[in-house]
């Protein structure tokens, strides 16, 4: 008997190019997920079970091994406090950029830098390796607006086409990370399940390598 494996997959733009790189390495849930309000579902192995949770909770689940495998983006994993998990696979989709971002030609002042961000615990560690001073405050959603309205000099967020950034009158200044989503699984799970993980990620893998 195999035991059950659980994946965590991110809702929303991640989604959308999980669901075929899992239909390449032949995990197909038995029912449509973008029709249903289900949760989890059931896929055409008995085994595996996908779990459909908020970006920002997958991390969480598969650190408490409540889930054995979860795919979340870079970015999100930066932000995560997790001890209980390995980054297994880069599956390069939902690639963008987490960034700096300002007023168009606005210079930073001779001051403390005030950073509004998401991203608060990655924006922290990167103004302190980069040696600046900088009071960063979270910030839930509508990061361009910060900068405009005077909360902050910078922002950290994520860009993709930069078309944002430009329709709120601020550019993209520094790179603090290329981001991409990775499979991520729980330690414990990876020794305890290792047979029924391994041919998964061989699969996994080769669906990744076959999108290239
Ligand atoms: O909605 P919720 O608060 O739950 O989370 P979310 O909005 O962060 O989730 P969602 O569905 O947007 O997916 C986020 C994940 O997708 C991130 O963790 C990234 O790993 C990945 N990703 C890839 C992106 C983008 N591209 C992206 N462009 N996440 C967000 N954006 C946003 C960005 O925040 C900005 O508002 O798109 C805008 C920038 O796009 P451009 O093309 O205008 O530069
Ligand atoms: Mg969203």
């Amino acid at each position: 008997m195999n035991k059950t494996l659980t994946i965590a997959l991110s809702k929303g733009r991640i989604l959308g190019e999980t669901l075929p790189l899992l239909e390449k390495a032949n995990i197909v849930p038995v029912e449509d997920i973008s029709k249903s309000r289900k949760l989890i579902f059931d896929t055409n192995h008995e085994h595996i079970k996908l779990v459909i949770l908020r970006a920002t909770d997958v991390p969480t689940y598969v650190d408490h091994g409540v889930a054995d495998f979860g795919v979340a983006g870079k970015d999100v994993l930066m932000e995560a406090s997790t001890k209980n998990l390995y980054e297994l696979l880069d599956l390069k989709i939902a690639k963008c950029r987490l960034m700096t971002a300002g007023v168009v030609g606005q210079p930073l002042p001779n001051r403390r830098l005030k950073v509004a961000s998401k991203f608060i615990k990655t924006a922290k560690a990167y103004f302190a390796e980069q040696g600046v001073q900088a009071d960063v405050v979270k910030l839930y959603g509508a990061m361009e607006l910060a900068p405009i309205m005077g909360l902050a000099d910078l922002i950290v967020d994520i860009v993709d086409t930069g078309n944002t950034l430009k329709a709120n009158g601020l550019e993209a200044r520094e790179l603090i990370a290329p981001i991409s989503t990775r499979l991520v699984v729980n330690k414990a799970a990876y020794k305890t399940k290792y047979s029924e993980i391994e041919p998964i990620l061989e699969m996994i893998r080769r669906a990744v390598e076959d999108n290239e």
